[in-house]
């Protein structure tokens, strides 16, 4: 199994790269916001809880993601390996993904951190708030909360995985395709 974490602030990149990489490697793709968004479409209990955090900006509490990463996780039992996007998001969340991925005998082999400065990430998420109807996208100051959630609790990600020199850093400006070709360079390297 290969194992990647796709890491970075919101609005780096991480879903729009993400295609493209599972797309080439043959990877299961977990989005926990995408698992997060059906659960709210589909108005589960997870969902309903889920959405006054995401609504606010703020990260949804770590039990809630933890479990239904391990759901899907469980529900693919035959991948070839998984791209985590947008997991984990704090400390207590990779603790729980290295526990999960040690019960089915393998590991996380790389963690790509993709480099965006503030500003361009901002332009990013209004640019697709316009147009997309994700509600945390259409407010200045609700990006601004999501941003400071990344630095206040998931940079600690980064310095998790480090302690193991699993951290490959990637700039994330410029075109899509050109940063693209610099992740595919490591993941190559790697797989
Ligand atoms: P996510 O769904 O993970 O979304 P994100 O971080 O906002 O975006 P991403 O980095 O994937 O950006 P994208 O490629 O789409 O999280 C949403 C919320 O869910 C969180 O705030 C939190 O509340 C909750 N949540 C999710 N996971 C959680 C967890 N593990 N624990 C707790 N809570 C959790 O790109 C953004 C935009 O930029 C797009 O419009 C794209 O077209 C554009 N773009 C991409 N690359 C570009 C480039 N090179 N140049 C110009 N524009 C580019």
């Amino acid at each position: 199994m290969f194992n990647l974490i796709l890491f970075g602030p919101p609005g780096s990149g991480k879903g729009t790269q993400s295609e493209n990489i599972i797309a080439a490697n043959g990877l299961q793709h977990l989005s926990t916001g995408n698992l997060l968004r059906n659960e709210i479409t589909n108005q589960t209990p997870l969902g309903l809880k889920a959405k006054t955090f995401m609504d606010a900006g703020q990260l949804v509490p770590d039990e809630v993601v933890i479990g239904m990463v391990d759901n899907f996780m469980n529900a693919h039992p035959r991948a070839n390996g998984f791209l985590f996007d947008g997991f984990p998001r704090t400390t207590a969340q990779c603790i729980a993904l290295d526990a999960l991925l040690q019960q089915k005998g393998t590991e996380i082999n790389v963690v790509l951190a993709l480099e965006v400065g503030e500003q361009e990430l901002v332009k990013r998420l209004l640019g697709r708030g316009a147009t997309s109807g994700r509600s945390d996208d259409t407010n200045e100051t609700v990006i601004r909360a999501r941003i400071k959630e990344y630095h206040d609790k998931t940079t600690a990600v980064a310095t998790y995985y480090a302690q193991f020199n699993k951290v490959v850093n990637v700039k994330g400006e410029g075109t899509v395709e050109s940063i693209y070709a610099n992740l595919k360079k490591e993941i190559d390297a790697r797989i």
